[in-house]
């Protein structure tokens, strides 16, 4: 079992500018809980670690953390989560960007049982300030679609400000290696094995000191990947439902079965978001709720077969698991 301690990783990359103000503000945030930072940097040169030696208010929960496993944030971030011994683990970026006050809100969430909590601009409450137009506009509508049709339980997919159940970090393979898509593949598994994600408010603003290393056009690809995984699923759901109604509907001979139809096709969007609530996803499986509702009205009108379309779609939703906490 672990101690009860919130380990805040900080992947950093010439932060002179930035630490000593970083350093302190969490310092101020976590004064009186329970808490390491470790401090992930690549190589020696840094910029970052002369300005942290020169700290004389540096707190004793700081420790340097050499990152051995290959340059670039997301190995500094493992080396961070190797090196955690707290139950929760809280990556934070180094550019004062992110709110340290909220650390403590998304330490309870996991505590309460999250696997993956959030710090999200998306939601009521959060914000953002600053920052390109394209990559806000990509994250946020990118977050949205993530929520809204894949049922992910953040609006805020993106983000690496983030807090982790140690528990489920231990048991989940890491494969980001470049980018910084590291926090959406860990939000994406977790929603895939079932747990619980949830996010809580927060702001995020643009850095005014120090140079920016995120490389939105390269690292695109590995994002799409994840946000694929995720909405997979839910699409082919959706649309097996769509293309069958729309099939249906083109071979109605009247509008009496043309209201069938539609009437089927909403059930069916509905069985597919009841199990969706149940499971935290949709999976393969539920591909049989559209086949249940709406093959049988293609095939041969309305008939007993399509009363009896209930049986094996509510069966189905029956042996889904309710929703599993970490
Ligand atoms: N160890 C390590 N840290 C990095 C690397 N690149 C960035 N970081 C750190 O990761 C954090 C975020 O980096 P940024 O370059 O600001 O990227 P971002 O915040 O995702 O993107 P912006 O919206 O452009 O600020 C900062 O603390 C950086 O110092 C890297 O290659 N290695
Ligand atoms: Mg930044």
């Amino acid at each position: 079992m672990r101690p009860r301690l919130i380990s805040v990783v900080l992947p950093v990359y010439n932060e002179g500018e930035n630490i000593a103000e970083c350093l302190r503000r969490l310092d101020r945030a976590l004064k009186g809980v329970e808490h390491e930072i470790l401090v992930c940097y690549d190589f020696d040169e840094d910029t970052t670690l002369p300005a942290i030696r020169a700290m004389s208010d540096l707190s004793p929960a700081v420790k340097l953390t050499r990152n051995t496993i290959g340059r670039g944030a997301p190995n500094a971030i493992r080396t961070g989560f190797r090196a955690a011994t707290g139950d929760v683990v809280v990556t934070t970026m180094a550019d004062l960007s992110d709110p340290p006050e909220v650390i403590p809100q998304m330490a309870a969430a996991i505590r309460a049982g999250n696997a993956v909590v959030s710090g999200s601009r998306y939601m009521p409450g959060g914000s953002q300030t600053g920052g390109p137009l394209i990559k806000r506009t990509m994250s946020c509508v990118a977050g949205r679609l993530l929520h809204d049709l894949a049922g992910l339980g953040t609006r805020d997919a993106t983000t690496n400000f983030r807090a982790y159940a140690a528990e489920y970090l231990a048991h989940t393979e890491i494969e980001s290696k470049r980018g910084f898509e590291i926090a959406l593949e860990l939000t994406v598994k977790a929603q895939q094995m079932g747990l619980s994600v949830s996010e809580v408010p927060s702001s995020w603003t643009d850095r005014s000191a120090g140079q920016s290393n995120f490389k939105l056009w390269k690292w695109l690809p590995n994002y799409l990947h994840w946000f694929w995984v995720a909405m997979r699923q839910p699409l082919a759901c959706t649309g097996l439902a769509l293309l069958l109604a729309t099939a249906g509907l083109v071979q109605a001979p009247d509008s009496g079965q043309r209201s069938l139809i539609a009437l089927l096709f909403l059930v069916t969007l509905s069985v597919l978001l009841v199990a969706r609530r149940l499971r935290n996803r949709n999976t393969w499986l539920d591909l049989l709720h559209p086949l249940c509702w709406l093959a049988p009205v293609l095939m041969s009108g309305p008939s007993l077969l399509l009363l009896l379309a209930a049986v094996p779609s509510g069966a189905l939703l029956l042996a889904t698991r309710p929703r599993q906490q970490s």
